[in-house]
C-alpha cells in the first residue's frame, strides 16, 4: 500500500500528499500503539489505502521523531526561530527559552537574526558567534537588503520546518522574500482565523517547490514549562549536556553539586555567563509552575 504525508486535518479528514497528488482520507478505525489511541497528526507519515484518485483511507500511523502538542504536528525537523536585531530588540533571554523548548520537544533550531540593516555588524557577529559556538546554525538576514534570504531557502530544502518568534520581528517579510507570490503567511491566517471565533484552529503544511514543507501556524502557542521537569531543562542547554559526562554526579543539575564540569566551565569563562543566568531564572520559573500547577 501507498505511503504519504498528512498535511492537512479538518473535520475527519486527514489530506495525505504522496508526492504528487493529495488524497482526502478517513481513518480507519483507530491506530494503537503501547495500547494507548494515536491520533494521526498534520506530519505523520503514513501508509494509506487509496478507494479513488482523490479520496481513500489512513491504515497506519509511522513512528514520529518529534511531536508537539501546542500546535499539534508531528515530525517537525527544525524550528526557524526569528529574532530581530531591533524593533523589537534582540532578547537572548526569550531566544533561550524557545531553545529549551525546541531541544525538549526534539527539535533542531536555526535563529534568523532579522533587520540585520538596522544593527552593527558587530552587534550582529557577536550573536552570530555566541550561538554558533554553542551549535545553533545563525543567519543573519535583511529583507530591505535582501541579505541571508538564498541561505535561509536553503535550510528549508527537504525539511519540515515550522516558524517562531515574536510579532513584528519580521516573520510575514522574510516569508514573502523567501517565497514571492506565494499566499503562505506562517501563523496569521489561523491566528486571524482562531480569533474572537469558534473556528476550529487547524494545521497546514505547505508543499515547497524545491522540496520539504513549512507549517502554516506558529511555532509555539506557550512558553510554559509544560511537561519538562528539572532534569530536561539542564539537558536543554546544549553547551551544558555537551560536559555534563564530565560531572561527577550522573543527573548533575550544575547548581550546587561538587565537582561540577558546568560550574568549572563557567568559573574558567568557557560557559557563557548569560546563558548560565537564564538557565537559573528558568529554573526558578519551572519551580513556579510546579507549585501552581501540584496536582494536590
Ligand atoms: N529594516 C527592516 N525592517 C524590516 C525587515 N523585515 C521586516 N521589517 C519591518 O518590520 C515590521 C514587521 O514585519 P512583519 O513581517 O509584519 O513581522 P511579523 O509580525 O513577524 O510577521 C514591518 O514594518 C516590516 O517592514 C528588515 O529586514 N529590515
Ligand atoms: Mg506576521
Ligand atoms: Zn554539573
Amino acid at each position: 500500500m501507498p505511503e504519504g504525508r498528512i498535511v492537512k486535518a479538518l473535520s475527519g479528514f486527514y489530506y495525505v500528499d504522496d508526492g504528487n497528488r493529495v488524497y482526502q482520507c478517513r481513518a480507519r478505525g483507530l491506530f494503537k500503539k503501547k495500547g494507548a489511541k494515536v491520533n494521526p497528526l498534520v506530519g505523520d507519515w503514513v501508509v494509506y489505502d487509496p478507494t479513488s484518485e482523490t479520496e481513500g483511507y489512513v491504515m497506519e500511523v509511522g513512528e514520529r521523531t518529534s511531536e508537539l502538542v501546542r500546535p499539534p504536528i508531528s515530525n517537525v525537523d527544525q524550528a526557524v526561530l526569528v529574532f530581530s536585531m531591533v524593533e523589537p530588540a534582540f532578547t537572548s533571554f526569550l531566544l533561550d527559552k524557545f531553545l529549551v523548548h525546541t531541544e525538549n520537544a526534539g527539535i533542531d533550531s536555526v535563529i534568523v537574526l532579522s533587520k540585520a540593516d538596522k544593527a552593527s555588524e558587530s552587534d550582529v557577529e557577536a550573536i552570530v558567534r555566541k550561538y554558533e559556538a554553542i551549535g545553533y546554525r545563525v543567519i543573519p538576514t535583511s529583507t530591505k537588503q535582501e541579505r541571508g534570504i538564498d541561505s535561509v531557502r536553503e535550510v528549508l530544502r527537504d525539511r519540515i520546518s515550522v516558524f517562531a518568534g515574536q510579532s513584528g520581528v519580521g516573520k510575514s517579510s522574510l516569508i514573502n522574500a523567501l517565497f514571492p507570490g506565494t499566499s503562505l503567511q506562517t501563523g496569521d491566517i489561523s491566528q486571524k482565523l482562531g480569533r474572537g471565533r469558534h473556528t476550529t484552529r487547524h494545521v497546514e503544511l505547505i508543499p515547497l517547490e524545491g522540496g520539504g514543507y513549512v507549517a502554516d501556524t506558529p511555532g509555539f502557542s506557550s512558553l510554559e514549562f509544560i511537561g519538562i521537569d528539572e532534569l530536561d531543562l539542564a539537558e536543554a542547554f546544549r553547551d551544558f549536556a555537551a560536559l555534563s559526562s564530565e560531572c561527577k554526579f550522573r543527573g548533575c543539575l550544575h547548581v550546587s553539586e561538587p565537582s561540577c564540569a558546568v560550574q568549572s566551565a563557567l568559573e574558567e569563562g568557557k560557559i557563557d555567563l548569560e546563558r548560565y543566568e537564564h538557565y537559573k531564572q528558568f529554573r526558578e520559573e519551572l519551580k513556579e509552575y510546579q507549585r501552581r500547577n501540584k496536582p494536590w
